[in-house]
């Protein structure tokens, strides 16, 4: 099927009203175009509920994709007794609908990867040094199948997914180290060392110091035969945009924008309202 445009869009938060405005703005026809979202679809905005009901919709439609972003696994552990309900999260509501199960059941189901066009590859926080493109898709679709494994399971795999410190990347990693480091590097990853080192501490923007030997993972020079769409790191507002990583999170949540960046002349759109709760 061939779209009229297609938008990647970053972060949602749960900012509906932001989220709404934009879609007026890029006039947006779900029978004629489509939106991908970098994940982070709930969780401090005004109404992560509206948010997942209206994306869900969309994406049965047809007229929508989404990847999974840190906050929408840590909604699947609220939802499984796995994690606790964090005050700043405003998701309380969805907990409280009836169309609970069938929200977090569609959610789990989603990608942590995408190919959003032949030129680019959509993940929420990035993709490490160490991975191709290619290796991040099978370790992506490692992390899927579990994460869309039966209900015992995705109970056992859940506890495993968190950790205070992050696990290091070696050949013979396996189990829910492997699956635990592979959430990590797509959902939480800013910073790291050449070898996928990760260090979570850092969320800053560019200008401020950094600890020794850590990097923004886009800034190890890797050939890249796909640009990176990414999302999760707000204090960069969208402004990195190099020939193999674009950011897409305007952060909207903190007071700034959402950013729809369309496929193919690789136009960014911004919303003009912020998140309500900003
Ligand atoms: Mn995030």
């Amino acid at each position: 099927m061939s779209f009229r445009h297609q938008y990647v869009i970053g972060d949602l938060q749960g900012c509906y009203a932001a989220y709404r405005q934009l879609l007026e703005i890029l006039d947006f026809d779900a029978s004629q175009d489509k939106l991908w979202f970098a994940g982070d679809l709930v969780a401090r905005g005004e109404d992560s509920l509206s948010t997942l009901r209206d994306i869900k919709s969309l994406c049965e439609q047809g007229a929508a994709a989404t990847v999974l972003g840190n906050h929408d696994i840590n909604l699947i552990a609220v939802w499984r007794g796995a994690a606790k309900l964090k005050k700043k999260d405003k998701t309380a509501p969805i907990f409280d609908a009836d169309d609970c199960d069938e929200l977090l059941e569609w959610l789990r189901h989603q990608p942590v990867l995408a190919y959003p066009d032949e030129q680019t590859v959509l993940v929420h926080a990035g993709i490490p040094p160490h991975w191709t493109i290619e290796a991040a898709a099978s370790y992506a679709q490692q992390l899927e199948e579990a994460l869309q494994s039966k209900l015992p399971q995705l109970d056992e795999l859940l506890p495993n997914l968190y950790s205070r410190t992050a696990d290091e990347w070696h050949a013979d990693i396996d189990g829910y180290t492997k699956l635990r480091a592979i959430a990590n590097y797509f959902t939480r990853m800013r910073l790291c060392k050449q070898d996928g080192t990760l260090e979570f501490s850092f969320t800053a923007g560019l200008d401020e110091s950094m600890p020794k030997d850590f990097l923004p993972w886009f800034e190890w020079q890797v050939p890249r035969t796909r640009k990176i769409l990414f999302g999760h790191w707000a204090a960069l507002k969208g402004e990195v945009d190099l020939p193999h990583a674009r950011a897409l999170d305007g952060g909207c949540v903190w007071g700034n924008q959402l950013l729809a960046y369309r496929l193919g002349d690789g136009k960014t759109i911004a919303s003009s309202e912020h998140c309500s709760n900003s």
